[in-house]
């Protein structure tokens, strides 16, 4: 079976495709603008994402769209990541937590999926709980993987490979939710058609 993809990080997709490969999807990037509407809820992000890439390209495709969340920061910066990212990066990140004790956080995930023979968009939704390193560790992954820390570990999301990202990030979570639901509705959604 095929999925396209819309996303612009590299990153991102290459945990994807780790993901959709082991689902046996084949997953393909396609390069169209993901349209993201201002929404502090990521689902509500993914499912228009979803729906407006679909009216374009009009084949089965995935969005995903995830976010960091810091409790002692009322969750920001949640669903404005990707842009918090690009401002003040993980530095500032660091610097706003200087001094907080409390350095608990999670990411989260929402891959929403739309094809022409699905009624409306399906979401899944993945989660992992970790902290906020005081430093930063690491050269693998994105975003702010060298500063966070999924509970039970000691290591950052950058200081791990892909395969062991994927087994414990929120990515991997909602992904292998998909790719459950796929497997138990593919027949009365006819997903072995969709190329
Ligand atoms: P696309 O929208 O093109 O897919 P993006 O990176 O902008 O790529 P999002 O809008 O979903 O994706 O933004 C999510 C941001 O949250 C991302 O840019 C990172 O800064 C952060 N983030 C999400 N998942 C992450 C992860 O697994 N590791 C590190 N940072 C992550």
């Amino acid at each position: 079976m095929r999925l396209y993809l819309v996303s612009r990080n590299p990153k991102k997709v290459e945990e994807l495709a780790h993901l959709a490969k082991a689902c046996g999807i084949e997953l393909v990037p396609i390069d169209i603008p993901k349209v993201e509407i201002q929404s502090e809820i990521l689902v509500e992000v993914a499912l228009y994402s979803a729906t407006v890439a679909h009216l374009s390209v009009k084949r089965p495709l995935i969005v995903e769209d995830s976010g960091l969340f810091v409790k002692s920061l009322n969750m920001f910066p949640g669903a404005l990541s990707s842009y918090v990212y690009k401002t003040i990066g993980v530095r500032g990140v660091l610097k706003l937590m200087e001094g907080v004790e409390d350095r608990e956080a999670f990411f989260e995930s929402v891959i929403a999926l739309a094809a022409p023979t699905l009624d409306g968009v399906k979401t899944f939704r993945g989660s992992v709980r970790g902290r906020i390193a005081e430093e930063p560790r690491g050269t693998g992954g994105f975003g702010f993987d060298p500063i966070f820390v999924p509970e039970g570990y000691t290591t950052t999301f950058a200081e791990m490979g892909i395969e062991e990202k994927n087994a414990v990030s929120h990515r991997g979570m909602a992904f292998r939710a998909l790719c459950r639901w796929l497997l138990e509705n593919c027949e009365r959604i006819a997903c072995e058609g969709w190329t």
